[in-house]
């Protein structure tokens, strides 16, 4: 039996890139569409028995009609070729307020054949070409599908933490206790944070204290052949114990974070031991034709000519061909009015797909890579921020590669004061 795993499409997301005049579709639109394509191709020519997705179909919780069409098209396109799908709800999937549908609710409601949209935890059994495979699923678990408001109060977070923990752990018992005992392979989909997982930074998970932090040996099961994830935006194999857990990562690039990441997503085939065990046979990762995020850059502060010097290194970088880049160029400050901008602008946008920032930068030290999140320690520390003090943090981090906001800094700090004391956020 063979499966195709991808996740996080996050179609709709408009982040990088422009209206395409020919088209009217957004670029970065058309970067997911093309790598969605990438997966229908893939999933018909390896002739898999089951597509599976573990979620986050559209960027925004309310999304446009045209990422909606475009996906089902898709959809619609695996069901005629007789490919069962299943799509898994992620945090971006679920409705945003009490009583309203998500948008991939519409599935169940035209019944295409073939493909279901999962949004509460359950099991589902498929019947595909090679046989019956059931599917625990586990959609996104927010913290309010798991305590209620009544419940934790006087709860410290750790507290919270622990318990949310605690209860993904238990419905997962749950779960595992319906499966039908019939031989059938078990698989395991989810959409959530695993402890130890590195992030892309594309992510946007605001909050630790809003999803449980689940650890690797809460959903590694003898049962399970295959552990599919979604949520974090980075491909990555847990760890080496069987079964695997893995993170299919996002299809397609959303920001610079992402820039040496390889996207795409996995075909499984799964075999059975004699013993009647199943388990993976072969797991190969796809790269899909996403977009290359590139940034450039250039320390000129030594050269006697340096908008010459620019132009030539510009010239020369074929990276910058068709991505969505970023260019910075280091100068001393009596080299700033010798750069003409507008004319680099003309000349970079003749190439690249989208640029996304030219920038001067006077500092004396080289340029560090925009904030990332790069752990649970690091993110936590965060979250202890007040609003105000991140921005002073933030503006503190600007302020060395652009003087004139470090004078401004005081008074935008003082600003940001009275508006949070204005709408009641401090
Ligand atoms: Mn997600």
């Amino acid at each position: 039996m063979r499966f195709l795993h991808f996740s996080d499409t996050h179609l709709g997301a408009e982040i990088h890139g422009r209206r395409d005049p020919q088209t009217g579709y957004h670029t970065h639109l058309k970067d997911f569409l093309a790598c969605l394509d990438f997966v229908v191709q893939t999933a018909i020519d390896k002739d898999v028995d089951l597509v599976l997705f573990t979620g986050d179909a559209y960027h925004h919780p309310r999304p446009d009609p045209l990422p909606q069409r475009e996906f089902f098209k898709r959809l619609i396109t695996l069901s005629e070729r007789g490919v069962p799908v299943l799509l898994l709800a992620g945090n971006h999937d679920m409705p945003p307020g009490y009583g309203e549908a998500a948008a991939l609710d519409i599935v169940n409601v035209v019944k295409i054949p073939g493909v279901q949209f999962v949004r509460s935890p359950k099991v589902v059994s498929i019947p595909t070409r090679k046989g019956e495979v059931h599917l625990v699923c586990l959609p996104h678990p927010q913290r309010r599908a798991l305590i209620t408001v009544e419940e934790e109060r006087g709860w410290e977070e750790d507290k919270v933490q622990r318990v949310m923990v605690q209860r993904v752990e238990e419905l997962l018992n749950k779960l595992v206790r319906q499966v039908p005992a019939n031989g059938a392979p078990i698989l395991l989909a989810a959409h959530l944070w695993v402890e130890g997982a590195e992030f892309a930074g594309s992510e946007r998970i605001l909050s630790a204290t809003n999803e449980p932090i689940v650890p690797p040996s809460v959903l590694r099961r003898p049962q399970f052949a295959y552990v599919a994830l979604g949520h974090i935006h980075r491909h990555q194999v847990m760890d080496d114990l069987e079964p695997a857990l893995v993170y299919a990562g996002s299809l397609g690039r959303l920001d610079f974070g992402e820039e040496k990441h390889p996207k795409g997503f996995l075909l499984v085939e799964l075999e059975q031991t004699p013993k009647g065990k199943w388990g993976v046979k072969n797991r190969e990762f796809f790269q899909t034709p996403t977009r290359p995020f590139v940034t450039v850059e250039l320390d000129l502060r030594s050269a006697a000519e340096p908008m010459q010097e620019a132009e030539k290194q510009l010239k020369q970088d074929r990276r910058l061909d068709n991505a969505v880049a970023r260019v910075f160029l280091f100068v001393t400050e009596a080299q700033r009015d010798q750069i003409n901008l507008v004319r680099l602008r003309e000349l970079l946008e003749e190439r690249v797909n989208y640029l996304a920032a030219l920038e001067l930068r006077t500092g004396t030290t080289a340029t560090q890579p925009t904030a990332e999140v790069r752990g649970l320690e690091e993110l936590e520390h965060f979250l202890k921020q007040s609003p105000l003090q991140l921005l002073d943090l933030w503006l503190q981090e600007r302020s060395s590669q652009a003087p004139e906001l470090a004078q401004r800094k005081e008074q935008l700090l003082r600003l940001a004061e009275q508006l949070l004391e204005a709408s009641d956020l401090r």
